[in-house]
């Protein structure tokens, strides 16, 4: 089977690993621990019945040339797990880290006013998602239409007691912004 050397198969294959991993393992009969690892093994065979077949060889393309590296297999490979971005509960045991000075959101202009008043919420996942990066929030902002760029005082979070953490492929991650920690960038 070599149709996962096209990319947007490859893409298709990540959403799907996404979805299981991320939101409904129950979808392929899959469990997930209380951390969000999945046996390798486990995760192969209830893909093989499903709309996403892949051989383990597959699996680790998939998970090496994910554009985000939304995925890590354990260090002896028997493991597999989303690095964030969940909607099911799981607790990923990342340490509290200092965030840098100042990070971005990128969100569409249609949710700014809701935003300004009540900070930003975390919505259908475990955290706020953050990032020290402007494009890949400008990227992340596009999705919902038009985008509006926030500057997030981190640094003032911080020190006023908030806690910040950082998933194993680079988002920071809070529980919620309130307004008074937000500026839109012009
Ligand atoms: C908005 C992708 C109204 C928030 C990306 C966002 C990211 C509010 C949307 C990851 C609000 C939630 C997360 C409020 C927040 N009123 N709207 N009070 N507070 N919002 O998708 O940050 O491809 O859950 O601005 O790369 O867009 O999945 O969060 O627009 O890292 O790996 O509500 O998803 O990663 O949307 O994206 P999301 P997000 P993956």
């Amino acid at each position: 089977m070599n149709e996962l050397n096209n990319k947007n198969s490859l893409v298709s294959h990540s959403k799907f690993l996404s979805l299981v991993l991320r939101h409904n393992p129950q979808r392929i009969g899959l469990t997930l621990d209380e951390a969000g690892w999945a046996r390798t093994d486990e995760l192969l065979a209830c893909l093989q019945k499903s709309s996403h077949p892949m051989s383990l060889a597959q699996l680790q393309r998939v998970v090496a040339a994910d554009s985000k590296q939304r995925y890590s297999f354990s260090e002896d490979g028997l493991r597999i797990r989303a690095n964030q971005g969940h909607s099911i509960q799981v607790e990923l045991g990342l340490s509290a880290q200092q965030p840098p000075d100042v990070l971005h959101h990128g969100t569409a202009t249609r949710f700014l006013a809701s935003i300004l008043e009540q900070g930003l919420t975390r919505q259908n996942r475990h955290h706020v998602h953050l990032s020290d990066s402007l494009d890949v929030a400008a990227t992340v902002g596009r999705r919902y239409g038009q985008l509006a760029m926030l500057v997030v005082d981190a640094r003032r979070m911080h020190a006023d007691g908030y806690v910040f953490y950082r998933s194993d492929n680079g988002v920071w991650l809070t529980d919620a912004v309130p307004p008074r920690y937000l500026k839109v960038q012009a």
